[in-house]
């Protein structure tokens, strides 16, 4: 990718009231200019400050951010005008007739981190930022860029580079008896950025949660009350409730978060054996979507005559029961009835008395987390960052034990490549394709 060509591209979505076109790089002023007039020209003079004239013969605002006080780093000028696809393409046309060329995916972000406005962990949490689903991931993603997960990296680099200069100077000096650290000192230092290291690699699992969300089913057989369950969770009459028996035949998924989880909801079809060719096409999109669920609630009718039918049912239909949680549910219709035990994490509910609901989210949250009210995570690594970790640590152990052995050549050279490996964290040490490959998963305009 080109880094020396002003860019430009539409950054805001489709639909909006306005829309904002951003042009960046050292002609960003001069093909501003050339696209936008008012009564007062873009320039060091009115920098940072909102004008208002027209551009592409629309009504339009325009700013000026001279470089290195800008998103990018570079000169920036945006353009602010009116929403729709056609008003924003005339003004994103002008700019391209007059010199600019239109930005790739996340390459104003790219731009930024090669002018160090933000390193490697930053500017992928802003592509976080855009996609995440709830609070939780947001907050996550808030925090990376202000640098918590880059603080951890760094501070743990930092302490690598010293050790290493302690090592080299018995490399470099090692006939004169210079005041060297204690190996035994220096095997614990390097233990404690190893466990630092593996911890940081622990919280992949909490963030591919947070990034990527979960698949919950809710399952069970005809009329124990899914779609009704769907509909309480939701907050919205998504899907048909009724008193017949098979009333949902088809999958039927939504997003929701469930205690600040990223969720993707799928009701089904009620499990039982059907003569009906489109009812059985509807139970497999079931199985299978019991299949593929990284939670199941699985919904247990406390009001039927014959409930052993309901736990047989869900014990066929769930090959992992360590992801089930069932719910009796109408306990309304129930009273004090002795129902049959499960082998699975179980609760008691009415959705239609919403009695149970926090038990079940308190079950639901216990699943995923391992407890329940979890507290939000600090920091969470991606599957790139956990690989580097991953990939330091090995260099870790092998630096202690050479380190042992006395082999101080050995210790050097697994140093470094534990430096290298949490450099390519941050980006102080990054190949051009990884940087491409990150950032080509960004929207245009990012
Ligand atoms: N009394 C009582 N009725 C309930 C409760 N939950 C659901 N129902 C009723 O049970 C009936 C079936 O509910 P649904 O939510 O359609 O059940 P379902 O599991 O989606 O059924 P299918 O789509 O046919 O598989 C409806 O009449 C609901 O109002 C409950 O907690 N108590
Ligand atoms: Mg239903």
């Amino acid at each position: 990718m080109n880094t020396i060509d002003t860019i430009c591209a539409i950054c805001t979505g489709t639909g909006g009231a306005i829309s904002i076109i951003r042009i960046s790089g050292t002609d960003a002023l001069r093909t501003g200019a050339a696209i936008w007039q008012g009564c007062r020209e873009l320039g060091h003079r009115t920098a940072r400050q909102m004008l208002f004239g027209s551009s592409a013969g629309d009504p339009a605002l325009a700013v000026y951010m001279p470089g290195p006080n800008s998103y990018t780093g570079d000169d920036v000028v945006e353009i602010h005008c009116h929403g729709g696809a056609l008003a924003a393409r005339r003004v994103l046309d002008a700019a391209l007739a007059n010199g600019a060329r239109l930005a790739e995916p996340g390459e104003f972000t790219l731009r930024a981190f090669l002018n160090e406005k933000l390193d490697l962990v930053q500017a992928e949490a802003v592509g976080d930022i855009i996609s995440a689903h709830s609070q939780m991931a947001l907050n996550l993603a808030e925090r990376q860029i202000a640098g918590r997960l880059s603080e951890k990296v760094s501070a743990m680099r930092g302490e690598l580079v010293q050790l290493l200069a302690e090592v080299e100077s018995r490399l470099d000096f090692g006939d004169e008896h210079l005041d060297w650290m204690p190996p035994d000192d220096i095997v614990l230092r390097l233990g404690d950025v190893l466990a630092c290291g593996q911890e940081l690699a622990a919280t992949f699992d909490t963030g591919i949660i947070l990034r990527e969300g979960i698949r919950v089913v809710l399952a069970g057989r005809p009329n124990a009350g899914k779609s009704s369950l769907l509909n309480l969770l939701l907050g919205q009459d998504r899907a048909i409730v009724s008193q017949i028996p098979g009333t949902t035949r088809d999958t039927i998924e939504e997003s929701a978060h469930l205690r600040g989880i990223p969720v993707r909801l799928t009701d089904t079809a009620g499990i039982r054996h059907a003569d009906d060719y489109v009812e059985r096409l509807g139970i497999d999109r079931s199985r299978s979507s019991i299949g593929t669920a990284q939670v199941v609630i699985w919904l247990l009718d406390a009001s039927t005559a014959a409930p052993e039918t309901e736990v047989l049912e869900m014990q066929t239909a769930c090959a992992h029961p360590d992801r089930v949680i069932a719910a009796w549910n109408k306990i309304d219709l129930a009273g004090d009835r002795s129902l049959p035990q499960t082998e699975v994490a179980t609760v008691r509910i009415s959705v239609t008395e919403n009695f149970g609901i926090d038990e079940l989210l308190d079950r639901f949250e216990k699943m995923v987390w391992g407890k329940t009210h979890a507290e939000e995570p600090e920091v969470a690594v991606n599957a790139r960052h956990q690989c580097l970790l991953k990939e330091a640590s090995g260099a870790l152990s092998e630096a202690i034990s050479h380190t042992v052995d006395g082999c101080w050549e050995l210790t050097a050279a697994a140093l470094r490549q534990g430096i290298t490996a949490l450099g390519g964290i941050t980006g102080e040490t990054v190949d051009p394709d990884i940087l491409e490959n990150i950032f080509s998963k960004f929207c245009i305009g990012k």
